[in-house]
């Protein structure tokens, strides 16, 4: 096996957010995972610190039930803070309607100054929809500077290979896609290329 600069050497739970007073203190550099409920973010994050189950994956959706805050330290010392969000519906509603939660996300999501980048998880047999295209629009009505943001298609297993190319062709939004599976570790390096690239964290392939 190759050695990769972003080979993970520790990762751990730092703290657990579910209320705003809650969250812990701004350090370093932030990337967030967001979509709708079982589309992924968990396992993707498992994967991508090389852990199976240090982020609380369930087959029940709306699992995650709080963000939660993870660091993560690579082979050549860059430290990346990974937020699992829980999935929920970013449609502008009004106030009335939007639970504590959605506050507590949307507050997150604008607010947060070491947020360098969201990623948007969208099953890779559906494709974009009405609520990742809301995500994507919430996230331009943040004041600069604002968190890049990436697209992820998600369990790309689930389709056969000779489909694959042309599902993440027909997403559409005109956004770059970048297919994954956690099950069969499949695009994991690629998006930690594309979080490095984004978060300005130097490092290539040795
Ligand atoms: N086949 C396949 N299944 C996956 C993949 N990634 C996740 N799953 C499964 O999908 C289900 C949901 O995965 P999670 O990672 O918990 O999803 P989540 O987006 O964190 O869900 P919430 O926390 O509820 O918002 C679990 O049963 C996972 O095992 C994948 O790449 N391929
Ligand atoms: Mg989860």
């Amino acid at each position: 096996m190759s050695t990769n600069v972003w080979d993970i050497l520790d990762a751990s739970f730092v703290a657990g957010a579910q209320g705003a007073a809650h969250l812990p203190p701004e350090y370093g550099l932030e990337v967030a995972f967001a979509g709708r409920s079982n589309v992924g973010k968990s396992s993707l994050m498992n994967a991508l610190m090389s852990r199976r189950n240090l982020v609380r994956t369930s087959s029940t959706p709306g699992c995650t039930r709080q963000i939660s805050f993870f660091s993560a330290r690579a082979r050549d010392g860059a430290e990346l803070c990974m937020v699992d969000l829980p999935g929920y519906g970013y449609a502008k509603r009004s106030k009335g309607e939007r639970d504590a939660w959605a506050e507590l996300i949307e507050h997150y999501l604008l607010h947060r100054a070491s947020l360098r980048a969201v990623v948007v998880l969208v099953d890779a047999r559906r494709g974009v929809e009405e609520e990742e295209a809301q995500l994507l629009e919430f996230l331009k009505t943040r004041e600069e500077p604002r968190p890049a943001t990436l697209l992820v298609a998600t369990k790309l297993d689930k389709l056969p290979k000779s489909q694959r190319r042309a599902a993440l062709d027909r997403f559409g939004s005109g956004k770059r896609v970048l297919g994954v599976s956690a099950v069969e570790h499949e695009g994991i390096d690629e998006v930690w290329r594309a979080l490095r690239r984004v978060t300005g964290l130097a490092g290539e392939r040795r």
